[in-house]
């Protein structure tokens, strides 16, 4: 007997032909149930969103045993879970580190090696030089790419000796019994293809850029507001500066927009790990360079690409010309952003005249430098903090790092920026350190003042 039977239960005059539900019937009986239970199933995952932003914006889940604790106690340099998840991932710090014993000139990028037991710097002489010399040549300055390298011809002002190399566990050495240079040619070598951009831009002051011309150009984000520039150097690492992240200590939340020379509606990528030099209070505008390193790998393309490190003997004079490039002109547009990448020529500013007492009063050290315009002017106002100043010779070249300045622009008071030449022992390093432990390396953490000592593993 059909339940649903609109016949009597005791009539005997059984209708043999069950009778059809109407639409209606058919929606009351099954649609409304589903539909309550895709309402009550889409509720309760909106609440769950609605907690997990609630507890993601406030607190910090810690692993094992696990509980919240506010987010106040991410990265403060005290242990809050019981197995130091809270500290771990963190602005962390990493020292000078020792000696890399490989350097590239900028005469034709040709390689040096240094022999440590007299601390004499040789060039390397292309007799006899391999594939994989070059490899561990670019691996000790932290690239992990196929490098190029190609003979050129020794030149006239040759001033180091030119000498055989040889590799001895994973670097390379100056040859003992090192003959003459036979080929009479040294070793020019390239570790990455960098520098390279589409279109070159043209010489007017403040004006809009585009992504073409500077593919390397990153936009580093907190939370989803943009805070700093900062460059490409190779697939996984982005070079800005370190007062980016006194704010903000946890790596969580920072994310890097690569791609674009707008700042909005372009894909960001999750950080991994950002590394500074260690910090010291007395000195806050010293050591102003860090390092990101991407979750993920970035494929390069026409819009993504990365720019080269200097090399170690770039000095560029006064009055060369530099560029500099962000979305941070702010005086310009009254203290706000630009939504599109801007740019602007400047060029080196002599650091005597810089350090004048009617300018920055010898606040410049020497792993610092200025750039501007002599006569100063709006259009000079520094990009963001964190991007780079570049030099064109075969290649662009990061020169410096956008680091503080007074004003905007005025004719005495330039932009002052981190001068990367300084730190490509640091760079090296810290990139080496990857390749030696690639999914977890401990670092030391970062204590900025307010902060009590903290011991983790260290490396
Ligand atoms: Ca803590």
């Amino acid at each position: 007997q059909d339940p649903d039977s609109d016949q009597p239960l005791n009539s005997l005059d059984v209708n043999p032909l069950r009778k059809s539900r109407t639409p209606m019937e058919t929606f009351r009986k099954v649609g409304i149930p589903i539909i309550m239970a895709l309402l009550s199933l889409a509720s309760i995952i909106i609440v769950i969103v609605l907690i997990k932003l609630i507890l993601d914006k406030y607190y910090f889940l810690c692993g094992q045993p696990l509980y919240f604790i506010p987010r106040s106690q991410l990265c403060d340099g005290e242990l809050d879970c019981p197995l130091g998840e809270d500290e771990e991932y963190c602005v962390k710090s990493f020292p000078e580190g020792p000696a890399v014993t490989v350097r590239l000139s900028k005469d034709r990028s040709t390689l040096q090696v240094l022999d440590p037991a007299t601390g004499n710097w040789f060039s390397a002489c292309f007799d006899n030089f391999t594939e994989a010399l070059a490899e561990t040549a670019c691996r000790q300055m932290g690239y992990s790419s196929k490098p190029t390298f190609r003979a050129v011809e020794i030149g006239p002002d040759q001033d180091l000796d030119v000498v055989e190399i040889t590799e001895n566990s994973q670097e390379l050495h100056v040859r003992n019994s090192s003959g003459p240079c036979l080929s009479g040619s040294l070793v020019s070598l390239h570790c990455l293809a960098c520098g390279e951009s589409l279109k070159t831009p043209r010489v007017v002051g403040g004006e809009e850029a585009s992504v073409d011309s500077w593919p390397w150009q990153v936009s580093i984000q907190y939370d989803k507001q943009h805070v700093c520039g900062g460059s490409i150097l190779d697939p996984h690492w982005i070079l800005t500066a370190a007062h980016c992240f006194r704010k903000h200590t946890d790596v969580f939340n920072w994310k890097v927009r690569a791609g674009s020379d707008k700042l909005g509606n372009f894909p960001s990528l999750a950080v991994a790990k950002i590394i500074i030099i260690e910090f010291n209070p007395m000195y806050p505008k010293d050591n102003d360079i860090a390092l990101i390193k991407l979750q993920f790998p970035l494929t390069f393309s026409g819009t993504v690409r990365p720019i080269c490190l200097p090399f170690f003997d770039e000095e560029l004079t006064p009055a060369t010309p530099l560029w500099v490039i962000g979305w941070g002109f702010t005086k310009q547009n009254g203290g706000k952003l630009s939504d599109i990448l801007l740019q602007a020529s400047v060029q080196v500013i002599d650091s005597t005249r810089c350090n004048a007492d009617d300018a920055y009063q010898g606040e410049v050290t020497e792993k610092m430098m200025c750039a501007g315009i002599p006569e100063g002017g709006v259009d000079t106002c520094q990009g963001d903090s964190g991007g780079p100043l570049m030099y064109q010779s075969d290649q662009w070249q990061v020169v410096g790092i956008s680091s503080w300045g007074y004003g905007c622009g005025g004719p005495s008071t330039p932009g002052v920026y981190t001068k990367v030449s300084a730190y490509l022992n640091w760079i090296y390093n810290v990139r080496k350190v990857r390749q030696l432990c690639p999914t977890h390396c401990a670092f030391p953490p970062v204590l900025y003042p307010g902060s009590t000592s903290l011991s983790l593993g260290l490396i």
